[in-house]
């Protein structure tokens, strides 16, 4: 069995939806950091640019003074794989030099005309991921007819184009992006339901679940500090999926929970 990642989220934003702000600055991001990977976080991925529903854009230059001190910190310190949240290419550009060696984009290196040729003259991990319209607006009316037939032909054609591009076909990982441009409870559960699908295109997946909305329109309403429980029943679903890596903010508790799943599996 290929052991699944936990990938811990380190952001250094003032407007991140689930922690708001609480790691602002650097040492706070830098301690929180740390406190992740001792508790077993395999991947940090750090981001300087919330990309909630409605947030507001970072320019660029700020971004890599959010980003770029604290990855180099970490790389001083620990041998702890280190991927970058951005849709910049500036940005990824800057992290990686500083030690990082995977990309996250949300936008599937679409953000910007340089993106793919960027990620492949880098030649760094990249993470592809769905998303239907902007950050800005993509909560407002999302729509499908399929949702796991139409994520899984954009991932499809995403790695494609990284791959015309020039970006190593080992390099490129798919997320699903459950949470962007998807309805709580119509896109996103069927979509996590149908995880295999994703999994079966034959490329590494990275899940992000962790105290998102739809966990609360489950629950009756619970606040994202209040959504532990049912991010780590959605993050146990994509291990039984085959996904290769979960984007989680209670890191401890996840790893926890994937060692007992784990044991359980090896034991059949
Ligand atoms: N979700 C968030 C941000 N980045 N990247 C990937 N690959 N997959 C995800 O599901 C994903 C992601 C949103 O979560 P969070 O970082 O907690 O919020 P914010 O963007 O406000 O910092």
């Amino acid at each position: 069995m290929v052991q699944l990642r936990v990938m811990g989220v380190a952001n250094v934003t003032p407007d991140s939806f689930s922690d708001g702000g609480r790691h602002l600055g650097f040492e706070a991001s830098l301690a929180h950091a740390r406190r992740l990977i001792a508790d077993g976080a395999d991947i940090l991925d750090i981001g300087g640019e919330s990309t909630r529903p409605g947030a507001e854009p970072v320019p660029e230059a700020e971004e890599i003074a959010r980003v770029v001190p604290l990855v180099r910190a970490l790389r001083a310190e620990s041998a702890v794989p280190l991927s970058v949240d951005t849709m910049k290419p500036a940005v990824a550009r800057a992290a990686i030099a500083a030690g990082a060696g995977m990309w996250n984009d949300v936008t599937a290196l679409r953000f910007a005309a340089d993106s793919l040729a960027t990620a492949a003259e880098l030649g760094c991990e990249v993470v592809l991921m769905h998303m239907q319209g902007e950050p800005q607006s993509m909560q407002a009316e999302p729509r499908y007819d399929d949702v796991v037939a139409e994520v899984a032909e954009f991932l499809a054609e995403r790695a494609q184009a990284a791959m015309a591009a020039g970006v190593r076909r080992d390099k490129i990982w798919l997320d699903p992006g459950i949470g962007f441009g998807k309805h709580m409870i119509r896109h996103n559960l069927p979509l996590l339901a149908g995880l295999n699908r994703i999994v079966a295109l034959g490329f590494p997946v990275v899940l992000g679940v962790s105290r998102k909305s739809f966990i609360g329109a489950v629950d009756g309403g619970a606040p994202a500090d209040q959504r532990l429980g049912g991010s780590i029943a959605a993050a146990l679903a994509g291990a039984a999926a085959g996904v290769a890596a979960v984007r989680v903010h209670d890191v401890r508790e996840t790893v926890q929970a994937l060692r007992v799943w784990t044991a359980i599996e090896a034991a059949r």
